[in-house]
């Protein structure tokens, strides 16, 4: 096995004399591809090593390892006897909208106006173009689906993030050491967040990288600090659910599987009038360092 993170082209003149040989013996594409991966290589390896055609790649979509299943407990919300409270720690929440597969959850006045405020204030001088992790290489990259500014604030940075850090750990049952420092985001009109999935790809190979620092991602909290005048829904495709921007209020979200079974394709509709900033809070498996 290769050492993460070495640079080294997979495809050996070995892998491909290999291939040539069980090719020459009559083995079909899918045969192979098959056989490479019951030999222990990730699919996106094997898939580029044999060069598969976009038709293949789709067609040979069963044979792949199936989704990684994150194993033990999800975060989550114990709901009081009443079924719509949950203790937040220092406040109880409201829980305005719950749904199963995938477990989303919407609260209301999650954070107070003034924390809404605080968090705002804190980032605007340091908003820049928003960055994505880069799947292929564990870096940053400007991308072009996400039209917002944004910036990072690291976990306990100050006293209202560490109170909301606090917060939400009581509130979905998850250390705070799991999570990543919370990012603001700023949406001006006609920015808008295109759909995707929040956990990292498993066939890109940029992911081991980026799961060395605690994990897969498992849930996603989005808080809502600022309403737009119109537009600015948080919608789910696969589940037809859209969640209202509402100043205060969040939408919860947490996935098993880093795979689309996880039903949790979501994005951020055009702001349309006004502007709208979110601070989210994404949970990994294990300690974020
Ligand atoms: O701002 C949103 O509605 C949104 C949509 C999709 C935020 C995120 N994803 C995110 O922060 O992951
Ligand atoms: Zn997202």
């Amino acid at each position: 096995m290769n050492q993460p993170g070495t640079p080294i082209d997979p495809a050996t003149p070995e892998v491909l004399a290999w291939l040539a040989a069980q090719t020459a013996r009559g083995c079909g594409r899918p045969s192979l591809f098959k056989s490479m991966l019951d030999a222990g290589w990730q699919a996106a390896v094997a898939a580029r090593i044999m060069q598969l055609t976009a038709d293949e790649d789709a067609a040979f979509g069963a044979l792949r390892a199936p989704p990684v299943v994150v194993a033990g407990a999800l975060p989550f919300a114990s709901l009081d006897a009443s079924g719509t409270m949950v203790d937040a720690g220092d406040k109880w929440v409201q829980v305005t909208t719950h749904r199963q597969a995938p477990e989303l959850m919407v609260f209301a006045n999650l954070l107070s106006p003034a924390e809404c405020n605080a968090l705002i204030d804190a980032a605007r001088p340091r908003l820049s173009r928003s960055l994505t992790v880069d799947t292929k290489t564990g870096g940053e990259e400007l991308h072009p689906d996400r039209t917002s500014q944004g910036m990072f604030f690291t976990r306990s940075e100050n006293a209202v993030v560490q109170r909301i850090e606090t917060r939400i750990a009581k509130l979905l049952n998850w250390p705070v050491q799991n999570g990543e420092g919370l990012q603001v985001l700023r949406y001006p009109p006609g920015a808008q967040y295109r759909p995707h999935y929040d956990y990292f790809d498993p066939r890109e190979p940029g992911t081991p990288a980026i799961l060395k620092r605690g994990g897969q991602r498992v849930a996603t909290l989005i808080m809502y600090l600022f309403e737009p005048e119109a537009g600015g829904a948080t919608v789910f495709p696969d589940i037809d659910v859209q969640v209202a921007p509402v100043r205060g209020n969040a939408v919860f979200f947490s996935y098993a599987q880093a795979h689309p079974d996880s039903r949790t394709l979501h994005g951020g509709d055009p702001v349309t009038a006004g502007e709208k900033w979110i601070a989210t809070k994404w949970l990994r498996e294990g300690e974020f360092v």
